[in-house]
């Protein structure tokens, strides 16, 4: 058995990215793969699996090497946790100045994945060749405040791009945003060889089509660097948090709870002597970070309490990931 990386790939039939640099194209072994129990799906772009040669050019998967990180979301169809990327060093959550509008809720949710895991979160602002809104320039000098990681940049006039590539150097990064916010365009920018395919953004709803149907690993011509691209969502489900514990994942709730009357057992709702809730009146916690919060927590409980009741989390129609 060899040790390799998962390009792309679903179903059964997986790029597989060998230790000599040569692509097989896998199939798994059995019907279960070991390692992969419990989720949706057995692989995503990023995995180190066990494989071993079978017919010339193509191999067979025997295991996946446990993950050091991943980048998922609950498949509501199959009430299970769906892999997207694995094993990325960065996070890089990416997000446009207009053309689909910039969504902050939308950052927040995925922000909240790295927090548990100590993967590096970058909030990318792609499209600035539009313009940057003073509104949109008000939120990232926020995030930026609260301690997030941000750059500008547009795939269109190459602004920002070194800056990308130098942070990404030599790392797994993935690259993960709602459809049309030009994540594959970035990539391709990075590298012109790249060839991701781009989508044009559907003018009337400002949403993008959706062009890639699963997260694709791609090495960058240095040989060290790997980038993956994947599917837009138009929402992302926030699940497997306590809501006990939602709190200390924004960082500058975390920041004043401690000095909350209730201490622990405060929600941040309308608890009497919340910290919470007066800093976002002084204007020190954004409303529309705290609006993330309130949402997100009643999301948790929703499902939650739904789940004891019959059994199965709710289903969220609107949620399904677009291109899946
Ligand atoms: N004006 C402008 N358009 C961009 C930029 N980056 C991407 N686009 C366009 O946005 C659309 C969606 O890009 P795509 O890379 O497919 O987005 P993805 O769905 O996030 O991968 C395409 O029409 C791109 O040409 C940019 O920096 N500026
Ligand atoms: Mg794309
Ligand atoms: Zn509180």
């Amino acid at each position: 058995m060899s040790l390799g990386t998962v390009l792309s790939g679903a179903n059964n039939s997986f790029s597989v990215l060998a230790e000599d640099g040569s692509v097989v194209r896998c199939a798994l072994k059995g019907k279960k793969l070991k390692g992969a129990e419990g989720f949706y799906n057995p692989l995503a772009a990023g995995d180190v699996v066990e494989w071993e040669p079978a017919s010339a050019g193509t191999g067979m998967i025997g295991s996946l090497i446990p993950r050091k990180s991943l980048f998922w979301r609950f498949n509501e169809k199959g009430k299970a946790i769906q892999a997207i990327a694995a094993n990325m060093d960065v996070l890089v959550c990416v997000t446009s100045a207009a053309l689909p509008p910039f969504r902050p809720r939308f950052i927040d949710r995925v922000s909240l994945e790295p927090s548990s895991d100590g993967v590096p979160f970058i909030i990318a602002l792609n499209k600035t060749d539009l313009g940057v809104d003073e509104d949109v320039a008000e939120r990232m000098e926020d995030y930026r405040r609260v301690g997030f990681e941000t750059m500008e940049m547009s795939a269109d006039s190459g602004t920002g791009v070194e800056a990308l590539r130098e942070r990404i150097a030599g790392k797994t990064s993935a690259f993960v945003g709602q459809s049309g916010v030009g994540k594959s365009s970035i990539l391709n920018a990075l590298e012109a060889g790249l060839g991701l395919k781009v989508g044009e953004v559907c003018e009337k709803f400002e949403r993008g089509r959706h062009t890639t149907v699963a997260a694709i690993l791609s090495v960058l011509s240095d040989g060290a660097t790997r980038v993956i691209d994947t599917p837009g969502f138009r929402r992302l489900a926030v699940r497997g948090i306590d809501p006990a514990t939602l709190g200390a994942c924004f960082p500058e709730i975390k920041k004043v709870s401690a000095r909350c009357a209730l201490g622990a057992r405060c929600m941040h709702l309308d608890e009497p002597g919340c910290a919470v809730v007066d800093a976002v009146e002084s204007g020190a916690i954004h409303e529309d970070r705290y609006e993330s919060y309130a949402r997100v927590l009643a999301e948790l409980e929703d499902t939650r309490a739904y789940a004891k009741k019959v059994g199965k989390p709710r289903r969220y129609e609107e949620d399904e990931y677009e291109d899946a």
